[in-house]
């Protein structure tokens, strides 16, 4: 592969040099370092495209769209010069020239297209559909405003605007040609003709959807997909003329102002945004402009006539509820447009739909009001009506239990439009995203629609790319591992199973230990860098780095720190393992428990690290704006990955899936994929504590479980903490943390972090006692990396394709 690119460095040097004259007009002495990571990008991004158009997809086979909101890309040079295989000629070349590789790609942005999990899976999927040799493109969207910065002010959360445009995206091609229309509100008329008749929208607001196409390069550089990612424009046959010619720029401008809004920011909840009109014109904005041109493609390959083919050549996956018009969009296109009959056309487009659930958080679980549905959406809300009626129609009645079922299942209740009914229905297939959560969804967020059609439903446990994770992110320890077992493990990351006849080798071993202390070198300048706080490198690094969401419990986390520092005062010949707790993560703008977390972590950070009673024990750092680029300096440095959500909370859980395989010990509970990793590490290679997911749910039906019992009853340690919320304890930054300790009293320990305590502190103590048996823990660390294979994406994508997709 690599030598079809450049024939050696001194080729490499060449090529990128004439690309800087003929880029910026300059030599590359004369660019600053941001010019030559400019160039560089651009050049690289060439090479894909070109790489793309020469390797066009075969039009007899089958094509996957995935149809996402988000898309959690991350920096993608070191990425793409990996699967390219040239990452090594690159590094050579750019060194000799005098910046460094892994200095200029410091420069490079982090577009911030999503906000965790869901928007970082479809990334992962992209790179691993790529790499396994489907023909799978992502569709989403390109908004002007990423998920916001984040910054920390007096241990406060404040958002801030991430322009991540400002100095151009190299690795995007604007596709002006390609734009297509897509219309909101307007009128439906009614057309008949010889006994025939049709409905066709009238009027509204038209707008252009202009594509942005990223080449996805596949690991081998054998096959390169195509992301596309929509932004609203006005359309020319539309933009307020009237206005502009009679010289009301203002009014024009306004106009202008309205249309760009659709794509101009990310919403930064990752837990539901219903209600919000944006929103919904943002996701039917990349369901139409994605159908179109799916339907396009599909056209200019098999010719007009026979639809009924749809499903043999395109499969689309709706990633979550966001994009669940696709099902009714299909209908409108393919019955209004392309004069299919209706039940024809829902045929079709249920065998071309699945769906993927990816929480099962209540408020997360879309609805829309039927007005606002309605008047956006007129014929889609027809369409949907009908499919509706058709449903209660031929509803089965023959079962004790089905007006019930009946009232759970229906698409239009009380007013709203339920989405994920609206999915379900029309998926062939419907996922979740561990087994454990598949298991909830069929006996209980969707257990209707389980009873009714069973065989849709099927699990697909997530993963993550390892090239990323380990490849990208981890780079001595990457090394190790090739210099050891081969680089094979790059493409088949079942591979990485040799390692396990080195977890007890000295030498490997002593080069696992190097390695992880380079890792935690490099972390902790970052650290210094970001937060100010100064991370001893001999400490044990106990990580935990994700969305803050009261279900994950970031506070149980903090308030064990807050115990141990409890207790190292009481007693200060306590013995601890000296250890830096690091936290990380961002809260939506509107959640204020979360981010009130956040200010009480840093508090408790701002305590503990100056008094020098505790500070040579615990350290407390929380790393202002995560995001993929920092994710990747984080998890190949911590010995400890805290995955604690309450069990029967997290859906999967992807961030677990990447410590273990940079090779952290996990720290958890039974939830989402935890529990399939203990099952491949085994007991002796993960910590598990706390309730399971039958005695949460029995604690909670028994109605005996009362916050302020355990406050009364326990006030000497538990009780101490919980009092230290709101006592001053660490009120000197900036107040004390009423509204955290309202919470968690008022709401009768919602979360069961009162519940799980003392399990989770024993567990903790258990766990870092066995880091000082350097041996085995290193022992643990190598095993885990060595069975974490399963988590790679790629096993993910090829289990979606040979069941679900078929491609
Ligand atoms: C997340 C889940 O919380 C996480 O457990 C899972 O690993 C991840 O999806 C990928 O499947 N959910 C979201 O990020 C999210 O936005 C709301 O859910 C729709």
């Amino acid at each position: 592969m690599s030598e079809t690119f450049f024939k050696d460095k001194d080729d490499f040097i060449a090529q990128y040099r004439d690309s800087c004259r003929k880029m910026l007009g300059k030599r590359y002495e004369d660019l600053n370092e941001r010019d030559r990571y400019f160039v560089l990008a651009s050049l690289i991004a060439h090479k894909a495209r070109d790489l793309r158009s020469s390797a066009a997809d075969l039009k007899d086979e089958k094509q996957v769209y995935y149809f996402s909101i988000e898309f959690l890309l991350g920096p993608l040079l070191d990425n793409y010069l990996l699967n390219l295989g040239i990452r090594d000629v690159v590094k050579a070349g750019c060194r000799e020239l005098g910046t460094p590789l892994d200095e200029l790609e410091q420069r490079e942005v982090d577009p911030g297209l999503g906000n965790g999990g869901l928007g970082r899976l479809a990334a992962c999927f992209l790179d691993s559909m790529a790499a396994v040799g489907i023909n799978g493109h992502g569709n989403g969207m390109r908004y002007r405003y990423g998920l916001f910065r984040q910054e920390i002010d007096h241990g406060r959360q404040v958002e801030k605007m991430d322009n991540w445009l400002e100095n151009g995206f190299s690795w995007e091609a604007r596709k002006g040609e390609s734009s297509v229309l897509v219309r909101f509100g307007g009128n439906v008329v009614r057309h008949e003709d010889d006994g025939r008749y049709w409905f066709e929208t009238e009027g509204g607001q038209i707008v252009k959807a202009v594509p942005y196409d990223v080449p996805i390069v596949g690991y081998g550089g054998d096959k390169v997909n195509n992301l596309r990612i929509w932004s609203a424009e006005p359309a020319s046959e539309d933009f307020d003329l009237q206005a502009f010619n009679n010289g009301d720029y203002a009014q024009a401008m306004r106009f202008r102002a309205d249309v760009e809004a659709i794509s101009q920011i990310l919403y930064p909840n990752d837990a539901g945004e219903h209600g919000r009109l944006l929103r919904l014109k943002q996701e039917y904005l990349f369901v139409s402009a994605g159908l179109q041109t799916v339907l396009r493609d599909f056209e200019r390959a098999h010719g007009k006539d026979d639809w009924s083919e749809l499903p043999t050549y395109v499969a689309i996956h709706t990633n979550d509820t966001h994009p669940a018009m696709c099902g009714p969009e299909l209908m409108r296109i393919l019955v209004d447009e392309r004069g299919i009959d209706f039940d024809e056309a829902f045929q079709i487009a249920s065998a071309c739909i699945s769906y993927t659930n990816h929480t099962i958080m209540p408020e997360a679980l879309e609805k829309w009001p039927i007005d606002m549905f309605r008047n956006l959406l007129p014929r889609l809300y027809m369409l949907i009506e009908e499919i509706d009626h058709r449903y209660r129609d031929t509803f089965p009645h023959d079962r004790d239990n089905w007006q019930d079922l009946l009232a759970e299942t229906a698409i239009l209740w009380d007013g709203q439009v339920r989405m994920a009914n609206l999915s379900v229905i029309f998926a062939h297939s419907v996922n979740g995203v561990s087994a454990l959560h598949t298991g909830i969804l069929e006996d209980t967020t969707l257990h209707g629609f389980y009873e009714l059609t069973p065989e849709k439903f099927n699990n697909k446990t997530n993963g993550i790319s390892h090239r990323r994770f380990l490849g990208n992110s981890n780079p001595p320890y990457g090394k190790l591992i090739t210099d050891t077992i081969g680089d094979g493990w790059l493409k088949d990351a079942t591979q990485l199973s040799r390692l396990g006849q080195y977890e007890d080798d000295p030498s490997f071993q002593e080069e696992f230990a190097k390695a992880r202390q380079w890792n935690k070198e490099r972390l902790a300048s970052y650290v210094k860098r970001t937060s100010g706080v100064e991370l001893d490198c001999s400490m044990v690094f106990d990580v935990q780095v994700k969305r803050f969401h009261a279900y994950k419990r970031q506070l149980l986390n903090i308030m064990k720190v807050m115990d141990l520092r409890n207790r190292l005062l009481d007693d200060p010949s306590l013995e601890v393992r000296p250890t830096a707790f690091v936290f990380s993560g961002k809260a939506a703008q509107s959640y204020t428990f979360a981010k009130e977390v956040i200010r009480l972590i840093n508090a408790v950070a701002d305590v503990v690290n100056k008094d020098g009673r505790v500070n040579d024990r615990i350290r407390v750092a929380f790393v202002p704006n995560f995001a993929v680029s920092s994710a990747q300096l984080i998890y190949p440095a911590a010995d400890i990955s805290e995955q604690i959500s309450w069990a029967g909370s997290e859906a999967s859980g992807t961030s677990n899936m990447k410590l273990m395989m940079n090779g952290a010990i996990t720290l958890g509970t039974y939830d989402g994929a935890n529990v399939e990793i203990a099952k491949l590490v085994g007991e002796d290679s993960i910590k598990i504590f706390g309730l399971r997911t039958e005695e949460v749910d029995a604690l909670r039906a028994s109605g005996t479980w009362f916050a302020w019992d355990v406050y009364n009853k326990d006030h000497e340690r538990l009780g101490r903490i919980i009092d230290q919320l709101n006592d001053g304890t660490f009120a000197e930054l900036s107040g004390s943390f009423q509204s955290v300790h309202d919470e968690l009293m008022m709401s009768n320990d919602h979360d069961l972090v009162l519940a799980d305590f003392y399990s989770y502190v024993k567990a903790w103590e258990e766990l870092v006692q066995t880091y000082g048996d350097r041996r085995s823990w290193i022992r643990a660390s190598i095993h885990n990396t060595a069975q974490s294979g399963f988590f790679s994406s790629d096993r993910t994508v090829r289990e979606y394709n040979s069941e679900i997709w078929h491609a």
